[in-house]
């Protein structure tokens, strides 16, 4: 294993393994929300772990340190530079502060009740903390790249230690994308890919971007970039790594 998988598995585990598990009764808004973050920050970790969760998609525009094409827009709009932010096309809601943004999710969109683990909130952002600390600075500091015509898609969740390494590429970059929220929602999703093709289970989601992906693709791999500025659309976090900095790197 190497050592940034192994690094991006601690911090899932760090995080006890949140952000993975999604409802399915949760309400879909009819347009993306948007989120300014960047993803080895702590409180925007617990932000996404709750779109996992509630399978939400969003609008991402990145904000590492150092970045200049999304923090200066988030400085204009909302006064400081401070993540996460988040805004709510559908109902005009706008706001900081990663837990006032839980609360406002789980009302707006999953029934009202906020689980009760995210009221020990001293201990959840410690451990978001820690998984900060086990990545050191990926996914922090900006780094010089061609900005995308069109934002590309990212069929992601959370706790997936694949999908990390993904995202922090697309953080450094300042690449604008629409997560696409794929979390488990069936128990046979917990098994490796590997295992269930060669048992042939099909765990059969209702997810609509695990639908949608099935499709699309013939199968449900976590990530799965899509870029409709060159119509390609890849698996595997390495080969998606490997295609961003080709495309992308300036
Ligand atoms: N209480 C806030 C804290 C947010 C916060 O401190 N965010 C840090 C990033 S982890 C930040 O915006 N730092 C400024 C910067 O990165 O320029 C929350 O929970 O959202």
């Amino acid at each position: 294993m190497s050592s940034n998988l192994f690094t991006s598995t601690l911090a899932s585990s760090l995080r006890g393994w949140q952000g993975i598990a999604a409802r399915t009764d949760a309400e879909q808004p009819e347009q993306l929300l948007q989120l300014y973050e960047f993803e080895n920050c702590p409180h925007c970790r617990i932000v996404r772990e709750v779109l996992t969760e509630l399978d939400l998609d969003a609008q991402i525009f990145p904000c590492p340190k150092g970045g200049q094409r999304y923090r200066e827009e988030l400085m204009e709009r909302g006064g400081k530079a401070q993540f996460p932010y988040l805004i709510d096309p559908n109902t005009g809601a706008e706001m900081y502060e990663s837990m006032d943004i839980l609360r406002y999710l789980y009302q707006q969109y999953g029934g009202g009740d906020v689980p009760l683990r995210w009221r020990v909130v001293p201990l959840q952002k410690l451990s978001s903390t820690l998984a900060t600390v086990a990545r050191i600075t990926r996914g922090m500091y900006a780094v010089k790249s061609r900005p995308p015509k069109q934002p590309l898609e990212l069929y992601s969740f959370e706790g997936s230690p694949f999908a990390r390494p993904v995202r922090e590429v697309l953080c450094q970059m300042e690449i604008p994308y629409i997560l696409r929220s794929c979390g488990r929602s069936e128990p046979g999703e917990w098994l490796p890919p590997k295992l269930r093709e060669r048992l042939g289970i099909q765990p059969g989601s209702q997810l609509h971007n695990r639908v949608a992906l099935l499709e699309k693709e013939g199968k449900q791999g976590i990530p799965y970039l899509y870029d409709p500025n060159t119509g390609e659309g890849l698996f595997e976090s390495e080969a998606i790594i490997a295609y961003l900095e080709k495309s992308y790197a300036a």
